[in-house]
């Protein structure tokens, strides 16, 4: 309903999805909102997507560069790659039939710490932006924007797109409006000042968009829910994951390196985070807070029942029923979540400020702690780094974790050197299987690959990758952190 588009002046420039993506030239570069499902937009990328069909259909090449907050959903990563229509991507994204392309050479991506990408286009490091198109859940009578379910990138786009296209969602609940904190105090270097947060539900900002109507060449009305994330019931494994994690919590608790209420959580995408913060609901630890990333099922669980008292975000990725509570229950939730762009939400200097407890999926992990979360067999792209590296490496605590095996038990998820490094063992400090729990503190490299064996490798692998270790000890020319270059990656190849 167009009750949400409240400003008259913008009202006199709602159009069709076809019209305003009409308003976008081949060759530029759009910023888009979206983050790991949600607040992309969802009728103006499938026009546009259908624009650029037509254009290769008579010919003409047509191709942008797709710049966003972090993944999105088919309706925009899918259609616009299915149609050819993506030169360059960045900076994570999920989309299988977009990772197809940038697997076969067609797209060309660039995998970013997610805390950089604002300021990186602000530094001039990127290019121009030519066109923003954002996703809100309505406009108010002076023109300002109320967001909604992710922030990501939005308020960059907005302040540095020469144009911009808005989509106004009536799906999204206009209550929305007072859980969003968007800070308008980023300045270029040397003109920085502290980022004013000390504690995870600090609000430093303003709740609505600033955006300067002049810039708005379309309004585009939409009804339709985000992409919705669906989460498996915690299996065996990620329920033993999670089980590992509690009991050093209860540990670190013990030896009074970590409060009762711990400290604020991060917890990344996928089952396994989301069973980990699914054995937090059962656990001894009252209060808890997060300074996160992305608010999954398990997080908003925590939050309903009490266990949570807040927690600040980015974005949510909610199952489909997870969504409709959300939406029922917020304004109970409007005090107890802060959602704020990504550069704030994963700022090094408020994650090392807070003592945030990182815990994040990988790929693999070598026997002296280096991880690998973004490429398979060294050169295809899974997804990204998002925002694992902006945690880890600024983390009062680094955790990451993975099921010890891959492929139906075909692959070890712990080999002898990772194909990929993203977190070099510098930034790891505690890695997890279901078979067990690997600190990594206070150790040198040669400790570090006895206990990563011993207590994280599956069974099946174990042998091998002892008698590589022990082989590498004794043959390698350094003995420092010992490897056997020639067959390093020889464990890769299932016989
Ligand atoms: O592929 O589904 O085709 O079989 O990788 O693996 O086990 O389902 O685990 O969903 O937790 O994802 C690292 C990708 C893990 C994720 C990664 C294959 C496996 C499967 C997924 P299939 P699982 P998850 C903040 C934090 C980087 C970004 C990040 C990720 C697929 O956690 O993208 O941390 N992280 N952000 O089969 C070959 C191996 C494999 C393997 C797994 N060793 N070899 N394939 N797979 N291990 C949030 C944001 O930044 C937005």
């Amino acid at each position: 309903s167009s009750s949400q588009v409240m400003s008259q002046a913008l009202r006199a420039k709602v159009m069709s999805a076809e019209d305003a993506a009409a308003l976008v030239e081949p060759g530029s570069h759009v910023g888009m909102s979206g983050f790991t499902g949600s607040g992309y937009p969802k009728a103006v990328p499938l026009a546009l997507a259908r624009r650029i069909e037509a254009a290769h259909a008579r010919g003409e090449p047509f191709r942008i560069g797709v710049w966003t907050g972090a993944s999105t959903a088919p309706e925009l990563d899918g259609a616009l790659a299915r149609a050819d229509g993506i030169d360059l991507r960045l900076p994570y994204q999920s989309d299988p039939a977009t990772r197809q392309r940038i697997n076969a050479g067609s797209i060309d991506y660039i995998d970013l710490h997610l805390s950089h990408v604002a300021q990186f286009v602000w530094f001039g490091f990127l290019g121009h932006l030519d066109v923003a198109v954002i996703e809100c859940a309505g406009i108010l009578p002076d023109g300002r924007l109320i967001p909604s379910t992710s922030i990501g990138n939005n308020k960059t786009w907005l302040d540095l797109a020469d144009r911009v296209i808005i989509e106004v969602n009536s799906w999204m609940n206009p209550a929305l409006l007072g859980m969003h904190d968007i800070y308008y105090g980023t300045r270029l270097p040397p003109h920085r000042k502290p980022i004013p947060i000390v504690a995870p539900g600090d609000r430093i900002g303003e709740t609505t968009y600033r955006c300067n109507p002049d810039k708005v060449i379309a309004v585009v009305e939409t009804h339709a829910p985000d992409r919705n994330t669906s989460f498996a019931a915690p299996d065996d494994v990620s329920g033993a994951i999670a089980g590992h994690i509690l009991e050093f919590f209860e540990h670190e608790v013990k030896q009074g390196r970590l409060p009762r209420n711990l400290l604020p959580l991060q917890s990344g995408v996928g089952n396994v985070a989301n069973a980990v913060m699914a054995g937090l609901d059962d656990g001894p630890f009252p209060h808890l807070t997060a300074y996160t990333e992305v608010l999954q099922d398990g997080m908003l669980n925590l939050i309903r029942s009490g266990r949570m008292d807040l927690a600040s975000a980015t974005a949510l990725s909610l199952s489909s029923e997870a969504a409709i509570e959300f939406n029922r229950e917020i304004e109970f939730l409007r005090d107890r979540i802060v959602l704020r762009p990504q550069e704030i939400s994963n700022h090094p200097e408020v994650i090392r400020r807070l003592g945030v407890i990182a815990m994040n999926g990988m790929i693999e992990a070598d026997i002296y702690g280096n991880v690998n979360s973004t490429h398979v067999r060294g050169s295809s792209i899974m997804n990204g780094i998002g925002g694992s590296g902006d945690f880890a490496r600024n983390a009062y605590l680094s955790i990451f974790m993975t099921p010890s095996t891959a492929k139906n038990g075909t692959i070890s998820c712990i080999v002898p050197m990772v194909t990929h490094v993203d977190h070099t063992e510098h930034d790891v400090q505690i890695l997890v299987t279901e078979r067990g729990l690997a600190d990594l503190r206070g150790l040198s490299p040669k400790q570090r690959a006895r206990i990563i064996i011993e207590k994280t490798a599956h069974p099946r692998f174990q042998p091998a990758l002892l008698d590589y270790f022990e082989r590498a000890c004794r043959d390698s020319a350094g003995k420092h952190t010992p490897h056997l270059l020639d067959e390093s990656f020889r464990l890769l190849r299932p016989e």
